[in-house]
């Protein structure tokens, strides 16, 4: 076999790697109030999880509406982010709770 007919096998070898790779699941804790990390970098097909470390109810609610999620106390809850984008979000039972999630496509 030459060598140029086994490079595309090479290529779908790593293109394969990276895809499966590729969805990460990223942990936010949110403990006093507070989201942390405030500012995550992630990518579409991540899972986010937000972990709530408080005895009251947040929400993740982001401010051009592509989700609200409730997370209530001493919970987790996950969402798989579909839609690039810098989306600011916040808590909407303590508007001071504020974070960022810059998703690359
Ligand atoms: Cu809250």
């Amino acid at each position: 076999m030459k060598p140029r007919r086994i490079l595309p096998l090479f290529a779908a070898l790593i293109l394969g790697a990276s895809v499966s790779a590729q969805a990460a699941t990223i942990q936010i804790s949110i403990e006093n109030l507070v989201f942390a990390p405030a500012e995550a970098s992630v990518k579409v097909g991540d899972t986010v999880e937000w972990v709530n470390k408080d005895i009251v109810a947040h929400t993740a609610t982001a401010r051009n509406g592509d989700f609200d999620v409730t997370i209530p106390p001493k919970k987790t809850v996950t969402l798989i982010l579909k839609k690039a984008g810098t989306v600011d979000y916040y808590c909407r039972f303590h508007p001071n709770m504020k974070a960022t999630l810059t998703i690359a496509p």
